[in-house]
């Protein structure tokens, strides 16, 4: 097929010997499950090729003023074309799987809300290879079904906003499961909803675009129910897969102790982790979430026997940690504090919060501005160990943006190298509390579209020069293919 010509090698040189952990290891578990993770917007490019139509980052990123410097996803990483060589430099790191996403616009290019239109065979055609190369390679794929970039024309009819989406999500999420479920074995249906609702519908800094937080919280419920018709779509179509959901579960406190402060900590917690994790871990919204909002909403877009939908089992939990977050009782003295590390907006992303602040913390923070500190990771395992217990977990991303300088074909990435050791001491901490955490996406392979941020930001461990795209493994590259080929995390150093 057209898509898959192989361009020039554009991997960098390697050295030969890799930096193995020293003396003083902490193992992990045996069958520890190992990988990376990307997203097809922010690393795939091919934009207009092989019948993909526009997603609604295309329309938000060809927005002037919408991501910084202009940029879009247009080529990005080239992946799509260079998924060969990204998969050989995956195998040469020693990676044990990758998690990517499916981009909806390629499968049914034709969509809308009344119908999830034909299925388009050239965008079935390169996940599907895309996985014969991970498997011929001996790397796991996990297949995230959405990763943000809803088509357009659904966008048109509502968006999130409309049942419908939620229901063609499904017929879509059952169409991918059937083509690849005889090789891939996990289906993620959503990555981090809270995203897609509260900055699409309430911000307005990410794709949509939209401000309105009675929007936002009609999409939350949407999405729910998107993952709850999505999985049984994949249960369906594969039937030995597991399933899972993703979301960015929050570590939140205060560093203040009044009552009016400790309410704030209630309040986003239930925004941020319960709205999501109760309707789909025990079938009802929380109650105290619903009385908060109630200024905003009436919730009337939960119709009967939804929750009975949105409540599936469900055989993994994703976890997504970066940061803490931090929050107190704004009482309007002084300028609010809006550090909450979600983008710039006059808007905020939380619903009925507007006695809210998100202080600014001191110390360490990565080039996101994000505050560094790894108990949160141990923290939001070991909650979801104590409050489900027997739910398997799965950290599906966690890493660090940093500016990283290539220099002589090297990247010097000391800060994200402690940054990982860091987060993968407190994942290691968690497991020996008897938390089920079967494995570690770190976030990302390649530096690649940071949305809001464009090509500003750097996650990947594999730095990518977006003019020649070549690919040079960082120092944590090497670095992280050593913990895995120990299993184990150095100590010492
Ligand atoms: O790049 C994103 C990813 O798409 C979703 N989780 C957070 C990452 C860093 O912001």
């Amino acid at each position: 097929m057209t898509t898959t010509e192989e361009p020039a090698t554009t991997t960098a040189a390697v050295p030969a010997a890799r930096p193995q952990p020293r003396e003083g290891v902490r193992a992990f578990p045996p069958g520890f499950v190992w990988g990376t993770a990307t997203a097809a917007y922010q690393v795939e490019g091919a934009a207009e090729e092989d019948g993909r139509t526009p997603s609604i980052w295309d329309t938000f990123s060809r927005t002037p003023g919408k991501v910084l410097g202009g940029d879009t996803g247009d080529v990005a990483d080239d992946h799509y074309h260079r998924f060969r060589e990204d998969v050989a430099l995956m195998q040469r790191l020693g990676l044990r799987a990758y998690r990517f996403s499916v981009a909806w616009p390629r499968i049914t290019p034709q969509v809308s809300a009344d119908a999830l239109g034909p299925v388009n065979p050239a965008g079935l055609e390169f996940y599907s290879t895309l996985v014969d190369e991970l498997l011929a390679a001996g790397i796991e794929p996990a297949v995230t079904l959405y990763h943000w970039d809803l088509p357009q024309a659904l966008e048109d009819a509502g968006g999130w906003t409309n049942r419908a989406t939620a229901e063609r999500f499904a017929e879509y999420a059952g169409i991918v499961a059937g083509a690849l479920g005889d090789r891939v074995k996990t289906f993620i249906t959503l990555n981090e909803p809270w995203c897609s609702a509260y900055l699409g519908y309430a911000s307005g800094v990410h794709a949509p675009g939209r401000t309105d937080q009675a929007a936002a919280l009609t999409a939350v419920h949407h999405l729910n129910l998107a993952h709850g018709l999505g999985a049984a779509a994949v249960r369906a179509a594969a039937p030995g897969a597991r399933v899972a959901l993703t979301l960015n579960l929050a570590w939140v406190r205060t560093d203040r102790g009044t009552d009016a402060d400790h309410d704030a900590v209630r309040r986003v917690d239930g925004l941020q982790n319960r709205v999501f994790l109760d309707p789909v871990l025990r079938g009802s919204y929380p109650a105290d979430v619903l009385a908060d909002t109630a200024s905003v909403t009436d919730w009337s877009f939960v119709r009967e026997g939804d929750l009975e939908l949105v409540h599936q089992p469900l055989d993994v939990l994703g976890v997504n940690y970066y940061s803490p977050t931090v929050v107190r009782h704004w009482d309007g003295a002084a300028p609010r504090a809006e550090a909450d590390g979600h983008g710039a907006s006059t808007h905020s992303p939380w619903p009925a919060c507007e006695d809210v602040e998100f202080p600014e913390l001191p110390g360490h923070k990565t080039a996101m501005g994000w505050s560094v500190d790894a108990r949160g990771m141990r923290e939001l395992l070991l909650r979801m160990h104590a409050e489900h217990p027997g739910l398997e977990l799965l950290v599906t991303e966690n890493g660090a943006a940093y500016p990283d300088v290539l220099v002589d074909g090297h990247v010097d990435d000391a800060d994200r190298i402690r940054y990982l050791r860091d987060h993968l001491g407190a994942v290691l901490d968690a497991v020996e509390a008897g938390a089920p955490v079967r494995g570690y996406f770190l976030w990302s392979f390649l530096d690649n579209f940071e949305w809001g941020y464009g090509f500003s930001k750097r996650f990947g461990i594999v730095h990518v020069d977006y003019d020649t795209q070549v690919r040079t493994p960082k120092d944590s590259a090497w670095w992280y293919s050593g913990v895995i080929g120990a299993n184990a995390l150095p100590t010492g150093d």
